[in-house]
């Protein structure tokens, strides 16, 4: 059994506990901590853990830990991972790895001195079945090269604090990882947009904004990024390639037919519209870092989205594309 340790006992991190303990096998969960300590009281409660821990620190420590999985707030992240490394236990980290690329090449540079790929990051598309077979069509070549991807990120709510900013480093930074991923290429050029805003959401954020990109083989794309009072947690993305397009799925839903009229329900709730992906992600997890190996989103891919981000946060305001300078990939990733 891998003897894992939670820290971040929020929405997300207490789905990533009843997953690891219903569900994936070989994992145990043996200890967990929150900024607030009663939430970590409740979720080990709750499901028999042993161990509450005050900080995330204390956690990564312990004896009892072998592997530790990171759900607390984005800008808590890259501390726990470098700790993490420091303490020689492998992690998965929820998405961003960090806030900002420079804390990220803090992380590569700790990981490749460390000798060994240690970190997995939470990019849990890339386990979904409707972009894994979106890139086997791209990859098998039968649609030719693909020229461009329309992709939008439409959400339902935001809690308070939220910022522009965060629409890119919280938010857009999903489609940063997938869209490289998809085209196996890296992003050459960036810049966001304040477009037409919506009068609904006068919350101090920009909300839409549209991200552009160009990528080292030419490829342009653009992502719609809605973050609240939207009408459903609506992800699309479509590629289009010399022969034709490509279009990911939406989930499944029952459709009813009646007073002349078709309905098909939209998911509310970001947490569900990927679920199966995250449980196959933490699967996976479990299984390779229980036979000693490291699989998934590497902290390079954390990295190069956190690049992304940062050169679109620089050309906010500026209707200018920026660059997007990467350090040069060690070895280790490629
Ligand atoms: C959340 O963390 C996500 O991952 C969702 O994709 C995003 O839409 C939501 O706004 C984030 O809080």
């Amino acid at each position: 059994m891998l003897r894992i340790g939670v820290i971040g006992c929020g929405a997300i991190g207490r789905e990533h506990v009843r997953r690891l303990v219903d569900l994936v096998p070989g994992a145990e969960v043996v200890a967990v901590s929150d900024y607030f300590r009663e939430s970590a009281e409740k979720v080990a409660e709750k499901h028999g853990i042993k161990n509450v821990f005050s900080t995330g620190e204390e956690l990564i420590a312990s004896s009892d830990v072998d592997a530790v999985l990171i759900a607390s707030s984005d800008s808590t992240h890259a501390g726990y991972v470098m700790e993490c490394i420091k303490n020689g236990k492998p992690v998965l980290c929820e998405k961003p790895l960090a806030e900002s690329a420079k804390e990220c090449e803090e992380i590569v540079k700790a990981e490749v001195a460390a000798g060994k790929r240690l970190v997995q990051v939470g990019f849990m598309r890339r386990y979904d079945t409707g972009y894994a077979e979106m890139k086997r069509i791209i990859d098998s070549g039968e649609l030719g090269a693909p020229l461009m991807i329309h992709a939008c990120h439409r959400n339902v709510h935001q809690g308070d604090g939220f910022t522009s900013d965060m629409g890119i480093t919280n938010v857009a930074i999903h489609e940063l990882d997938i869209c490289r991923w998809l085209l196996d290429d890296e992003y050459k050029n960036a810049q966001v947009l304040k477009v037409k805003q919506s009068v609904l959401s006068n919350r101090g954020y920009d909300n839409p904004q549209i991200v552009l990109l160009e990528t080292d083989n030419g490829c342009r794309i653009d992502v719609e990024v809605q973050v609240s009072e939207g009408y459903g947690y609506d992800i699309q993305c479509q590629v289009v390639c010399e022969k034709g397009t490509i279009n990911l799925p939406d989930p499944y839903a029952v459709v009813t037919r009646s007073n002349a009229s078709c309905h098909v329900p939209i998911l509310t709730d970001w947490s569900q519209r990927f679920i199966a992906a995250y449980d196959v992600e933490l699967t996976a997890w479990v299984e390779a870092v229980s036979a000693g190996n490291a699989t998934g989103p590497s902290a390079w891919d954390g990295y190069a989205a956190c690049v992304a981000a940062d050169t679109l946060m620089r050309s906010r305001g500026t209707n200018n594309f920026f660059e997007v300078k990467m350090m040069e990939k060690p070895e280790m990733y490629k």
